[in-house]
């Protein structure tokens, strides 16, 4: 088999590629290892950004998140026994559309199957062959038997435990990463959100985080030790942690519930570098982890899509290399102000095991100097909002 753009990986990433690349009648195969249920069984990301909406719509697939998405022009921030709110539209004109993770990659499958192209889900054992010469190509197993895809390029999709980043050779990866010392327990329930809008929480038991997916559907998070096992948490145990750690007013309205879903996620940064070898581009969770605080994982998968598209339809359609060639330095130049800005986030926002009296300090401070000043709002709301592609 053969195609011009071979796709590792039906994600986010992957599916959004496929989308504008096949909208301009670029040939595109996606591999996925699992099954269309088991990708739309994750539940991750919940904040879009301006530009995942813009590109969404420039995909074609953005009419239901216009329709159902909740536009939320600010965010509530909590700490010391005290809220205030950041005013993203007042400070930046712009907002963040509240959808699921899900839904959005529900409405890119739909819309890939609707134009027939070629998704091979439960691809086993992907693996990638001259990336780094003119005829890449990738060797995988589907029901048994052992295929061969041709190609001009490779987007590698695949996520953080994917094959694509592992098929750089390390003399030519760079990889940086922090590990956060905590996770974060997250559970979904069929319960009214507590809040018109977000609340992140600082608190002395640790951090919390008060998010929704629509008017009837709840996500919540806890700050959680790593050696924390989801059932360790009753739900019970779970509603009455969140409502200690929350502002009272809004523990006192809490509709509590039972839990739909209920996972611990680790939380690290890490970035690889370069974003490409050879005809082997990296995007989305293959090239880099942001933790959740900052609502940009999902995020900066459409920052790379941006780029990656652009490199690839100058290339087929102006016979112009320059994208290709600069797509890495244009990927990670955003990539990185995005993992600063997560950092901060979970810096200034969780209780560190290790934290000293002086860090704590240093956290009331911060809090103190957000609340007080309005350059510090502008800055954390152009960079929530999301920064330009
Ligand atoms: P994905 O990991 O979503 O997709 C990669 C795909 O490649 C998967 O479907 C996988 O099955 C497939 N794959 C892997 N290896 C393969 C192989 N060898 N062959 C073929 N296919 C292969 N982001 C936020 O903004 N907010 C959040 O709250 C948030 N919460 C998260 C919670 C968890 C538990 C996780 C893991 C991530 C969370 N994220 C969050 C980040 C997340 O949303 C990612 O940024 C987003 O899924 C990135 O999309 P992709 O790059 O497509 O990677
Ligand atoms: C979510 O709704 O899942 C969510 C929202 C904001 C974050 C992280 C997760 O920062």
């Amino acid at each position: 088999m053969r195609t011009q753009v071979a796709i590792i990986g039906g994600g986010p990433s992957g599916l959004l590629l496929g989308q504008l690349l096949h909208n301009e009648g670029i040939d595109t195969v996606i591999l996925e290892a699992k099954t269309r249920d088991y990708v739309l069984g994750r539940i991750r990301a919940g904040v879009l950004e301006a530009g995942m909406v813009e590109m969404l719509n420039r995909a074609g697939v953005g009419a239901r998140c216009a329709k159902e998405g909740l536009v939320h022009d600010g965010t509530y921030i909590a700490a010391a026994g005290r809220s205030f709110r950041i005013d993203f539209k007042e400070l930046t004109g712009k907002v963040v559309t509240v959808y699921g993770q899900t839904e959005v990659t529900r409405d890119l499958y739909d819309a890939r199957e609707a134009c027939g192209a070629a998704t091979i889900h439960e691809a086993e054992g992907v693996q990638i062959h001259g990336a780094d010469t003119d005829a890449p190509y990738i060797t995988y197993v589907k029901d048994g038997a052992e295929q061969r895809l041709d190609c001009d390029f490779i987007a590698g999709c695949d996520g953080f435990h994917g094959v694509s980043r592992k098929t750089i050779p390390a003399s030519i990866l760079r990889e940086y990463e922090k590990v956060y010392p905590f996770g974060w327990l997250g559970i979904l329930s069929e319960t009214a959100p507590v809040s018109d809008e977000l609340i992140y929480a600082n608190n002395e038991r640790g951090f919390a985080l008060c998010s929704m997916r629509n008017p009837q559907l709840s996500r919540h998070y806890v700050q959680c030790p790593l050696t924390d096992k989801v059932a360790d948490w009753s739900d019970e145990r779970f509603w009455a942690e969140l409502k200690a750690r929350i502002p009272a007013d809004a523990a006192a309205r809490l509709e509590t519930g039972p839990s739909i879903e209920k996972s611990i996620a680790p939380l690290r940064s890490f970035v690889a570098e370069p974003m490409r070898w050879g005809r082997l581009f990296l995007a989305g969770d293959a090239a880099h982890i942001v933790p959740p605080t900052g609502a940009k994982g999902l995020n900066l998968a459409a920052s790379d899509i941006h780029y990656l598209h652009d490199a690839l339809s100058r290339h087929y359609k102006d016979k112009d290399g320059q994208g290709i060639e600069e797509y890495s330095a244009r990927a990670l130049a955003r990539v990185w102000k995005a993992e600063r800005f997560s950092w901060w986030m979970t810096t200034t926002l969780h209780r560190f095991p290790d934290q000293s009296e002086f860090d704590q300090r240093m956290q009331e401070a911060e809090l103190d100097y957000l609340e007080s000043s309005r350059a510090a709002q502008t800055a954390l709301a152009e960079n929530y909002v999301g920064l330009p592609f």
